[in-house]
């Protein structure tokens, strides 16, 4: 290797004297305070700066540069009218410079400003991503003040196993249990709407006890009866209250025959037991599954759809576990494949098809519930699959619905290097068995991944991928529907 020459370098402080010796580079050296002659600094471009005043110390360069370190003032000889002239435009010129400043560091203030409290909306809520940004009163005050309504589209919410109906309280910025007292069937259809189901839906209502534990209060709606949307914008704060509305917007969740323990490594499901599983059908052929979620939707995979997406070759066919017994299908009007599914990644792999007309349900065909906030699936839950996929890898489909249980996996194991490699993302969840042996597989896609709490079945999942079937380590991906709860109800309210 050749050795770099010249490349040592030295400093050495001495009496303001700054030495920098290298082979070949400059020398600065300070001399000192130099006097200016006639208000003009010494130095090499002499006359072309303008003259300073007297009593501002003076810079004076010179080859070698020479810095003035001491701020002195210096009685200088008295000026001539020019010269008296030049100070003060330099006066005007820095008291311009002064304003200059002053107004470009405003400017700077005002831009960090806007950018946190309007463009990031620090203070309030954003209609959406970069949308519009709301004072967090003017959220869920019955007024709509987004342009797509985001203000006033998610005030409802059920919570827990018990379905309990709570309303969101812009002025507590929480989430409050709704009051019973003066609730009627009517106030609960119109809440089940605004949720995004429709009153024909609606089930019923029912009351739930709190007891001390409500200690923030409740939402009570104000005396007088209330036709009309926007219910939220009637309630008020109240610390009193009898009990709490248990809300249910649909039948759902809830089976005729318990699973009886392929898919690969299970066993054939009786009829009902999983009342909400159908075969989405193109053209006559199964290709996949999906869950009916309501009367009028079917939740299924956004990959079922990427090359079959004209919703006419599409059938629905449901109240039967076995394929060749169910004659009629149900036509699809609409496919609304997640905006954000990304088929490299399968990220997003989510999609609702809206039905040609509603469902009418029966002991075979009824809905899933959608996952309320708060029900936790943890790592270790035991969940069960279901399909009419292969029963082993490019294996042909069966005739019988076939069911199997599962574990549902953290997502750091899901994601450790020997399983699957850090490719679950937050819009999934991976469930089977790392030993291997039970797994969904092709044609299982779409289909549901549930959970059973409280006596009644929540839809956790839907099968979206993985590698092979049943392999060791390999445990299956699926879209994780309580991620996109609100994405769902979304879709429901607008379509
Ligand atoms: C599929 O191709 C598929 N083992 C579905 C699920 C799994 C693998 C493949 C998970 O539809």
């Amino acid at each position: 290797m050749k050795p770099v020459q010249g490349s040592e370098t030295s400093f050495t402080m001495n009496n303001n004297k700054l030495h920098l010796t290298e082979a070949d580079s400059p020398v600065y050296d300070n001399q000192g305070f130099q006097r200016e002659v006639e208000g003009r600094a010494w130095g090499p471009s002499q006359g072309s700066y303008p003259s300073l005043p007297q009593l501002t110390p003076s810079y004076v360069v010179s080859a070698p540069r020479t810095i003035n370190t001491h701020h002195t003032a210096i009685p200088g000889p008295a000026q001539s009218p020019r010269q008296e002239k030049e100070t003060r435009q330099c006066h005007w010129k820095n008291v311009l410079c002064a304003c200059l400043c002053v107004a470009v560091i405003l400017a700077v203030v005002a831009l960090l400003l806007w950018y946190f409290l309007y463009y990031q909306c620090l203070l309030g809520k954003s209609c959406g991503a970069g949308g519009k940004c709301l004072s967090s009163s003017q959220w869920c005050d019955g007024v709509l003040d987004c342009s797509r309504g985001e203000d006033e589209s998610h005030c409802f919410r059920l919570q827990g196993t018990d379905s309990m109906l709570e309303s969101y309280s812009s002025h507590n910025d929480a989430w409050m249990p709704v009051c019973v007292d003066d609730w009627n069937d009517d106030y609960g259809k119109t809440v089940c709407e605004q949720i995004g189901y429709t009153r024909q839906d609606y089930e019923t209502y029912a009351q739930i006890h709190l007891g001390a534990s409500a200690t923030k209060g409740y939402m009570r709606l104000k005396p007088g009866t209330y036709y009309g949307s926007h219910i939220q914008s009637h309630f008020t704060h109240s610390m009193t209250c009898s009990a709490a509305v248990k809300l249910h917007c649909s039948e759902c969740g809830r089976s005729q025959a318990g699973p009886s323990s392929r898919i690969v490594g299970g066993a054939q499901a009786e009829n009902g037991a999983w009342p909400w599983q159908v075969s989405l059908q193109f053209n006559g052929r199964h290709m996949c599954g999906g869950s009916i979620i309501s009367a009028d939707w079917i939740l299924s995979a956004a990959h079922c759809f990427q090359e079959y997406s004209n919703p006419s070759g599409w059938k629905v066919f449901s109240g039967d576990v076995s394929l060749s017994r169910m004659r009629f299908g149900d036509t699809v009007q609409r496919i609304i494949n997640h905006e954000n599914y990304d088929s490299n990644t399968n990220d997003n792999d989510i999609a609702l098809l809206k039905l040609g007309t509603p469902m009418a349900f029966t002991r075979t065909v009824r809905p899933v519930c959608l996952p309320n906030s708060g029900i936790d699936m943890p790592a270790g839950s035991q969940a069960w699959i279901t399909g009419w996929g292969a029963l082993r890898s490019s294996g042909q489909p069966p005739d019988k619905l076939n069911q199997a249980q599962v574990t549902i996996y953290s997502r750091d194991i899901c994601n450790e290097d020997h399983v699957l490699n850090g490719q679950v993302t937050q819009t999934m969840i991976c469930a089977g068995r790392l030993q291997g042996g039970v797994d969904t597989c092709q044609g299982d896609s779409g289909g549901p991944l549930v959970v059973k709490a409280g006596d009644v079945w929540w839809l956790a999942g839907d099968t979206s991928w993985g590698i092979g079937c049943a392999l060791r380590n390999k445990p299956g991906v699926y879209g994780n529907v309580t991620y996109f709860i609100n994405w769902i109800y979304e879709q429901m309210q607008d379509n």
